[in-house]
């Protein structure tokens, strides 16, 4: 397969001023004219993509060409043209039923009642038409939709509305026009039987908008909270960014066929379903809280990446790496801002983490791809937005708006690059940020080694800060990043300490932040009275691993004591972490077990600690985070230390205890969505867990009554989960239960199947092979396949790495059949092999074996090559 390079970038040698697209729809075949207004950049023939196209016709400037006028192959249309300006029409033929890769035009649903809709980002497009499929040519799209009116009475393309009307044999046409420059990737089009909600919003500016979002009839009555999240999305980005919308009409439409999570199509965003419906009797309160975020994410695009787009998809983090950014601060607005922290930053570790530290590993702008579908990671996303977050603290609040104002000025209208945003950042300030040029081209995760020493005489206290980044693919030498610390000083009674550091400019304070851009540097602060204990990288102020040598009772001070709300959490995970050690390693009242053991349970008695908080410091890490602390990793032996690390803490604070919490926030439960309520779910389903690790008979006969009494679907899922942890067979009547009670909504049969491809043993595979034969299961909705397959091979640690390997070559088989459908899907499922080196060496060599085999295959898709190529290596 051809490798692309960033530093083969060339501007594109045509820009398409205009286009012109007719739809003629049917679900078996769709004919589409286009008619691009083209104008020469560079002396070269006019190259358009296209993929799985039946070429009808092509003509320039109405002249018909023939066969030999052009040539055709290899994914482009190669026509040589010898003048400047010009218009070149095609007309092609695409059949959207059998396209089972959901990329381009498609089917959503059955035969009857579904509906037709388009994705195009990365390079869809050109499964629509033949284009230069790239995201630096931006052209203004007029679009016209033709139609059965019978079958398809709702018609819909991006842009302002321009007119509809009737069509002769029970047909009907819409046009839409759109004054925005954009590229194909953000072209979208859905025609077919949808119902809508609607709401009328105007601008900060001053603009009308009509809202809509679109759904099937059976599931329109579950858009509401998303229409409330987009209202207060839009407001935000008026009061946070200065941004307004700038269209007449802002459309969302959900569908049960989709790749991804939601797509930010200029005027027509597309979302999952799965992140667009929320209903008070399926959803779950994370849910409710994901939709809000995906909402906002997909509206703040319209500036971060639709105003101003990507020169080109290695510059794919300057829009999504700013938008998940922009995404997460409208959450912590929304919400509780510290607990954002604490669930962004466990997402980053334990899905960017692991990433950058095995084969898949790359820089948040790659330097090279050979399919870009492949690049939507979490270290294009999360780590992205944490480099952003750097940079805004750098700034300050005032500072980075400036700077923002500045990037969304000089670009609107363009295609930019990380250098662009970077010099808009700088120049706004007058400060020099090239330096974080280095976090965007270099992968791994840095480590951080600090070291503290307090001489008592001098009543000094002297920080050593030392970074070192791991090799990884492609990058055996790694430079120093600047990294900022955000840090404080405690004494051990909790007080904090001024802060007076040698050479140190400003005001003295409790906190500062150090920016180390060497190998080493060390921090010296003056009179400080007693030994303190340093709480370092506050907040998460920089995406790295610290390492600092803390004893167990330093860190129960910070857990005790930090006001950092990240900082006290991550003391309790770090001492977890130790104690974990310590379990595995045989010391069961090692100080560190009862250190985390021994704070928590003050915590607990504590009635001021607000309910999420504390059920986040009763959270320890997950097997997945513990995986990265063992040499050689062995899921059966993780497992059961954790098991024991719950069992030490729930046993420490008393069951009894651990009851009568249970018992008051149950008697308190109601289905409300406000913070406390779901603050107290959160809680009640950290008891349930507590309580099953030391009673779990106990703990099963509350989870059946809170099962059977769930106000919705956050407790009834979280009994469920316990029932069906604690013991399969009887867990069977409330399993089968839900299954029946759910058999209409498909995405509460997801969370059916999602439970139990968790469960974790030795009857976990031949489970999910029992549930791949249930008449609901599909390979063909991507949504299904996460929440059986993905998350069994991803999520289900004991499972999947079973020491036969028997998961590992049932998985292989079903990765060959997906691939054959849907590519993009079968390439995110594979990703689950990516830490198999690390694996104890019984496993290691049963993954080995079944990697290499696939990875030897020639018939497999582009995008499932690339990743089984790079995870093989
Ligand atoms: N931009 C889309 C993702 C497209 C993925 C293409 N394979 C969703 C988002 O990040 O907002
Ligand atoms: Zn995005």
């Amino acid at each position: 397969t051809s490798v692309i390079h960033l530093v083969d970038y060339r501007a594109p040698a045509w820009h398409v001023e205009h286009v012109e697209l007719d739809f003629d729809l049917g679900i078996d075949r769709t004919d589409v004219v286009a008619k691009l207004d083209l104008r020469r950049m560079a002396n070269e023939p006019l190259r358009l993509n296209g993929e799985g196209l039946e070429l009808l016709s092509v003509s320039v400037d109405g002249r018909q060409l023939g066969p030999n006028d052009y040539i055709l192959g290899n994914g482009t249309l190669e026509i040589a043209i010898d003048v400047d300006r010009c218009v070149v029409e095609t007309r092609v033929g695409l059949r959207p039923a059998e396209n089972t890769a959901l990329e381009g035009l498609y089917l959503s649903g059955s035969r009857d009642t579904g509906f037709l809709l388009t994705q195009c980002e990365a390079e869809g497009f050109r499964h629509i038409t033949f284009f230069p499929d790239r995201p630096d040519v931006l052209s203004k799209y007029t679009v016209t939709l033709r139609a059965d009116r019978e079958r398809f009475p709702v018609l819909l393309a991006g842009g302002n509305p321009d007119g509809e009307g009737e069509l002769e044999g029970g047909r009907h046409w819409a046009r839409f026009v759109d004054p925005h420059p954009k590229p194909s990737y953000l072209f979208a089009l859905v025609a077919g039987r949808l119902a809508r909600i609607s709401q009328d919003y105007t601008t900060a500016d001053g603009r009308p908008v009509a809202l809509h979002i679109w759904a099937e009839a059976d599931v329109i009555d579950r858009c509401h909270y998303a229409m409330d999240s987009l209202v207060r999305s839009m407001r935000w980005d008026e009061e946070t960014y200065g941004r307004n919308y700038d269209l007449d009409v802002f459309h969302v439409v959900a569908t049960h066929d989709f790749n991804m999570g939601a797509m930010e199509n200029k005027g027509l965003n597309i979302f999952n379903a799965k992140y667009l419906l929320a209903d008070a009797d399926s959803g779950t309160d994370d849910e409710y809280r994901h939709v809000e975020a995906v909402v906002a994410h997909e509206y703040f695009h319209n500036w971060s990446g639709n105003r101003v787009t990507c020169r080109d998809w290695f510059q794919l983090s300057l829009k999504e790496g700013l938008t998940v950014f922009r995404e997460q601060s409208f959450s912590a607005d929304m919400n509780s801002a510290p607990l954002k922290r604490i669930e962004d930053v466990a997402l980053l570790r334990r899905a960017q983490f692991p990433e950058d530290a095995g084969p898949l590993s790359h820089p948040v702008r790659p330097a090279e791809y050979s399919e870009i579908n492949n690049f939507y990671t979490a270290t294009v996303y999360e780590k992205g937005s944490e480099l952003v977050r750097m940079l805004a603290g750098r700034l300050g609040k005032d500072g980075f708006r400036r700077g923002m104002d500045l990037y969304f000025e000089r670009n609107d209208g363009d295609a930019a690059t990380i250098e662009d945003f970077l010099s808009a950042l700088g120049e706004a300030n007058d400060i020099d940020l090239t330096p974080y040029l280095a976090w965007y081209g270099q992968a791994g995760t840095p480590r951080l080694s600090a070291s503290g020493q307090y001489d008592a005489d001098a009543r000094r206290y002297t920080l050593k800060l030392r970074q070192r980044t791991p090799a990884g693919p492609g990058q055996a030498e790694k430079r120093s990043l600047p990294i900022p610390v955000k840090l404080a000083l405690f004494a051990t009674d909790g007080r904090m300490l001024p802060l007076k550091l040698r050479d140190g400019t400003g005001p003295v304070d409790t906190e500062l932040t150090v920016v180390i851009d060497q190998a080493e540097a060390t921090y010296v602060f003056d009179d400080v009275d007693v030994a303190p204990v340093p709480s370092l990288l506050r907040g998460f102020s920089a995406p790295v691993i610290l390492e600092f040598d803390y004893a167990p009772d330093e860190l129960a001070v910070l857990l005790q004591h930090d006001v950092d709300g990240f900082n006290r959490w991550e003391a309790g995970q770090q001492l977890a972490a130790l104690a974990y050690d310590d379990l595995r390693d045989g010391k069961q009242d090692s100080a560190a077990v009862t250190a985390w053991t021994g704070a928590l349970a003050t915590l607990f008695g504590n009635e001021a600690i607000d309910d999420a908080l504390l059920a986040e410091l009763l959270t320890p890490p997950g097997e997945i985070e513990l995986v990265e602390r063992q040499a050689e990793r062995d899921p059966d032996r993780i497992r059961a230390t954790r098991k024991s690390l719950l069992a030490a803490l729930a046993s420490r604070i008393g069951a009894s205890k651990l009851r009568q919490r249970y018992q008051s926030l149950h008697a308190r439960t109601t289905g409300a969505l406000d913070a406390q309520s779901q603050a107290a779910r959160q809680l009640k389903r950290r008891m349930l867990d507590l309580i099953a690790a030391v009673d779990e008979s106990d703990a099963r006969t509350l989870a059946l009554a809170q099962y059977n009494e769930a106000p919705g679907m956050t407790d009834r899922l979280a009994a469920l989960t316990i029932l069906a942890t604690t013991s399969t067979d009887g867990a069977a009547a409330s399993i089968a239960h839900f299954r029946e009670r759910y058999a209409d909504n498909a995405l509460a049969l997801d969370k059916w199947f999602a439970v139990q491809a968790q469960l974790p043993g030795d009857d976990a595979l031949a489970r999910v092979q029992a549930l791949e034969r249930d008449a609901t299961f599909t390979l063909r909705n991507p949504n299904r396949v996460q929440a059986l397959i993905g998350l069994f091979a991803r999520a289900n640690p004991t499972g999947f790495h079973r020491a036969d390997g028997a998961a590992y070559r049932w998985l292989a088989e079903r990765l060959v059949t997906l691939d054959g459908l849907n590519p993009q899907v079968a390439a995110r499922v594979a990703t689950a092999f990516n830490g198999w080196k690390r694996l104890e060496p019984v496993r290691r060599e049963a993954a080995h074996a079944v990697v290499a085999e696939l990875a030897g295959r020639s018939d497999l898709s582009r995008d499932l090559t690339d990743i089984l190529g790079r995870v093989a290596l």
